[in-house]
């Protein structure tokens, strides 16, 4: 028998995947090889991808979020089975968190055995484990249904509000056979995988009517913003209504940090005075104090400050989640910015001056204030002294990327480094977590091509060290710049027994980060002083080498948790 799509060429397993990956435009894997998909990594390579091969998952993991976030498009991370399936999982679940497209292939074992637990090589039944933790997880055990898998994958990961997808592909279906035409005929090329949601004309127009009553009103952009891309509009709205914005850690530079109307410099002002509040791709989580208590004026912890919500998000559910939102708005970001825009015409008011000279008048202060500390000089360097430097080096290159990580290295960052372009922060994200900087900067530097300064606390830069080998062995132009306080929040902490076990809280003292990197053959560098790390900034940048810059910070500077030691539990025992 014969039919028309029938040839006498084969393929197999591997190739669909390969084939259906690059007609979908992906064309860059994060992964670390070994049974079953050590095969299919030669393989791609072969066939033109680029393979960026990680020493552990996670790290390959929090790369292909990285590249979701930059790129709009699902990010790929290709694992082994069991351990190397869960290793990838933290990043999974933690892209799902952040909202960021990707995809987790991992091989797997036979199906038969690990459904009747008979012990395979990395047995483990990983569909039903990543399920509770990403939006959609798919298996594909036949060869025919590759393209259908991709496809849904693809669709799963960025549609509506973006995040993790898992595809299980078991050992079998790699080898397996079948007619090369029938192969290429069941491959799907994904058409419109994210589309446009308009908002409903209703809830604009409740959107624009609280906006125009509004006598203080303010703008909060989240890193949903700087995901959607639409940073045209976003701009425009925000000059044609002079309204004053506060840009989330990652939505930092959709506008540059410099812009009159930013008012980070005003955040604790701000947000306690403003009337009327638009969410633009940012929840209401415990990022912003879940729109209630102190930060919003309310009297206890527990009472809401008053404010009216307007909110921009994809998500139909993300309404009400922590407090009444008047007026939701639900869509992608450029439809309802556009929408805004378009019903605004051309006589909208601007915020009233008296608002926002107030806000002007609180961040000028504030900046003075700042100014001071950062031009101060003290022997031993601290946060201020030091990322004044990364302040001055971020100014004068605006694409390189940033990433950052730690909790005093966050915090201060955050607020010290001004960013000056959309898209070119990456950080801790909404669950605060440790280990995603060396992924993060070999994502940013491949995705983008610019050099990549990361940032990291010394114990956060632990998590992921070890992928100095692969940002040396790929010739990434990433510089490090580790903020080595000799520990977690602070170096000096001592065992209070007096035994001899040190503090849980400190590490090696005097350690040398940077000849870990010198180990691999990239450069490292020891600063202890503003002027040596400006020099080895300066040089990293130019060299596009890659750099370890080990930073000797004050081990008395930081405090507990950074600026959220509210969170640290205290007990309600009575003690006598
Ligand atoms: P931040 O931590 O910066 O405050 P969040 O991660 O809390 O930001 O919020 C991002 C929000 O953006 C999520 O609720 C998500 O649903 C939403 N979002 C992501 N992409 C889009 C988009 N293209 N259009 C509309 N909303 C989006
Ligand atoms: N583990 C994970 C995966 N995520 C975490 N957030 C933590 C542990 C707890 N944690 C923080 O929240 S910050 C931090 C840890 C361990 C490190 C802070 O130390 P650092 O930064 O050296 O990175 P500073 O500059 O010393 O504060
Ligand atoms: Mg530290």
């Amino acid at each position: 028998m014969t039919n028309d799509t029938e040839s006498l060429e084969q393929t197999d397993g591997f190739h669909l995947v390969i084939d259906a990956l690059k007609l979908n435009g992906i064309t860059t894997i994060y992964g670390l090889p070994g049974i079953p998909v050590t095969d299919l990594t030669r393989k791609m390579q072969a066939e033109g991808m680029r393979v960026i091969s990680f020493r552990h998952e996670q790290n390959a993991g929090n790369a292909a979020a990285a590249a979701g976030f930059m790129t709009g498009k699902p990010g790929i991370c290709l694992t082994v089975s069991a351990p190397g399936f869960l290793n990838g999982l933290t990043a999974l679940a933690n892209a799902t968190t952040n909202c960021f497209p990707m995809i987790l292939i991992s091989g797997s074992s036979e199906r038969e055995i690990v459904d009747l637990q008979q012990g395979d090589y990395e047995e483990m039944d990983q569909l039903a484990i990543a399920k509770p933790l990403c939006k959609a997880a798919f298996r594909v055990l036949n060869a025919e249904d590759i393209g259908v898998g991709i496809a849904r994958a693809i669709r799963s990961a960025v549609s509506g509000r973006p995040g993790g997808v898992y595809l299980d592909l078991p050992a079998k279906l790699f080898g397996q056979a079948m007619d090369a035409a029938a192969g290429k005929a069941s491959l799907i090329k994904v058409v419109d995988a994210a589309p446009r949601q308009i908002p409903a004309p209703d809830a604009v127009k409740r959107a624009l009517d609280l906006l125009k009553s509004a006598k203080k009103p303010l703008i909060l952009l989240g890193k949903g913003a700087a995901y959607a891309q639409a940073d045209a509009d976003i701009k425009t709205l925000i000059e044609k209504t002079g309204i004053p914005y506060l840009p989330m850690s990652m939505a930092k530079g959709i506008l540059p940090d410099t812009h009159e109307q930013c008012a980070s410099a005003a955040r604790s002002f701000v947000l306690p005075e403003a009337d009327v509040v638009l969410l633009v791709g940012a929840r209401l989580n415990w990022l912003l104090s879940h729109g209630k208590g102190k930060t919003w004026g309310g009297q206890g912890h527990k009472n809401a400050g008053g404010q009216k919500f307007i909110q921009i998000d994809i998500s139909p559910t993300e309404a009400d989640s922590n407090v009444a939102i008047d007026a939701p708005l639900v869509g992608d970001i450029g439809s309802c910015v556009s929408a805004l825009l378009a019903g605004m015409g051309s006589s909208w008011a601007k915020a009233p001056a008296e608002w926002t000279s107030a806000v002007a008048d609180r961040k000028n202060k504030n900046v003075a204030k700042m100014a001071e500390t950062l031009a101060k000089n003290p022997p031993v360097m601290n946060y201020h002294s030091s990322l004044n430097v990364v302040r001055d080096i971020v100014k004068a290159n605006p694409d390189a990327m940033l990433v950052n990580e730690g909790a005093n290295a966050l915090d201060f960052t955050r607020s010290i480094v001004d960013m000056y372009k959309p898209r070119k922060r990456l950080d801790v994200g909404t669950w605060g977590v440790m280990g995603i900087g060396m992924g993060f900067a070999v994502a940013a530097a491949v995705e983008s091509g610019q050099p990549v300064i990361a940032i990291e606390g010394d114990s956060a830069f632990g998590f992921s060290g070890m992928e100095v080998e692969t940002i040396c062995r790929y010739n990434l132009p990433v510089c490090i710049v580790v903020m080595n306080n000799n520990g977690v929040y602070r170096g000096d902490e001592v065992n209070v027994t007096g035994g001899k076990d040190p503090s849980p809280m400190v590490f090696v003292k005097g350690a040398r980060y940077d000849k870990m990197m010198e180990a691999f053959g990239g450069v490292g560098v020891q600063a202890t002083t503003p002027a040596e790390l400006r020099r080895a900034m300066e040089e990293a940048i130019k060299s596009r080498k890659p750099t370890l810059i080990n930073a000797i910070i004050d081990e008395g500077a930081g405090t507990e948790s950074g600026r959220i030691t509210s969170l640290n539990p205290t007990s309600a025992a009575k003690k006598k």
